[in-house]
């Protein structure tokens, strides 16, 4: 694997979490691959779990590991080719890449969608830009419209947990209170299409995902009808995608928190989300702290997710 940046890269899934499954139960059977390799992991937005679990993924392979942040501490980047940059932006992304690029080995980037374009948003500009100039291996740590290290951990996490052999797994929208990016729920969708399941997309109208990502999902828009016999909850919130109202929030909702009547509609469906999550909004603190929410554990594999996928580019490089 060159790059990671979508489903396809990973190819078959099931060859994928066989190699998962490997890495969780040996995490230091690969400590010489990474031996004098640096991992430069770049964040354009803050993260927790992205941050911590690649750079412990790094660490298990026995890489070197730099972080950058890029809005703490680096120049301010212009994006934009011919600009005059008489602004509040020092350098351009065109220099500083393959700067990066020079000092190491893999590269991670994260940069959210701004919603200030939905086409330079959907053409992954910032991405791709890395994939360009770096000179390097890029892998996304949630780039503008997908989030798969997420997803793969997700899917990791619902082969773990699941109790027949093709789940129903239902993705809601549920309420926040900001305009947040499509990148997660893309993705879920991207992996949950490629994955033998029951798959369902729940979400007030008004917050449809872009046709590409929706595949061939079934759509519900009444949440109680898609829950009924959920064997997976996936709860997440995102902004509008249709014009007018790209990246807008044009619904609060409230409603549509995963609460412990909704949950009763399933079948003892597990809880999951991503994280982070805000309590009473996404979902009541019952379900979060219930025996059915698998929050933890799936952010636990994020190390697995990031493993996986940093072994196979180091086998390529
Ligand atoms: C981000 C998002 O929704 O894409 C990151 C999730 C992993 N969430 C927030 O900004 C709250
Ligand atoms: N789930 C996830 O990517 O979390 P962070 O934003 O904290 O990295």
């Amino acid at each position: 694997m060159r790059h990671f940046t979508n489903v396809k890269d990973i190819g078959p899934l099931f060859a994928a979490l066989a190699k998962a499954r490997y890495v969780k139960e040996n995490p230091f059977a690969d400590q010489a691959l990474g031996k004098n390799k640096t991992l430069l992991m770049v964040f354009f937005n803050s993260s927790l779990r992205t941050r911590l679990s690649t750079q412990k993924a790094g660490l298990n392979l026995g890489m070197n590991v730099i972080v950058l942040d890029i809005n703490q501490g680096a120049w301010k980047l212009e994006t934009e080719r011919g600009v005059i940059m008489d602004g509040d932006k020092s350098e351009h992304i065109l220099e500083a890449i393959p700067v990066m690029g020079s000092y190491c080995d893999i590269i991670g980037v994260r940069s959210f969608a701004r919603f200030e374009s939905k086409q330079a948003d959907y053409d992954e500009v910032i991405l791709n830009q890395f994939i360009h100039y770096s000179g390097r291996p890029v892998f996304s740590m949630e780039a503008a419209t997908r989030h798969p290290l997420q997803s793969f951990a997700d899917l990791i996490t619902i082969e773990e947990f699941k109790k027949s052999t093709r789940p129903k797994v239902v993705m809601t929208w549920a309420p926040h209170p900001r305009a947040l990016p499509q990148a997660v729920p893309n993705s879920f969708a991207e992996w949950m299409n490629a994955y033998d399941c029951d798959f369902v997309i729940t979400h007030p109208r008004g917050y449809e995902l872009a046709p590409q990502f929706v595949g061939g999902a079934r759509v519900e828009y009444d949440q109680d009808k898609a829950l009924e016999g959920a064997d997976f909850v996936y709860a997440k919130n995102w902004a509008a995608y249709a014009d007018p109202n790209y990246g807008k929030v044009i619904n609060t909702g409230r409603s549509w928190t995963v609460t412990k009547e909704k949950m009763a509609l399933t079948n003892n469906a597990y809880f999951m989300h991503c994280l982070p999550v805000r309590r009473n909004m996404i979902v009541s603190d019952d379900v979060i702290e219930s025996p059915q929410s698998i929050v933890i554990p799936e952010a636990a594999n994020r190390v697995v997710s990031a493993q996986a996928v940093l072994k196979e580019i180091l086998l390529s490089l």
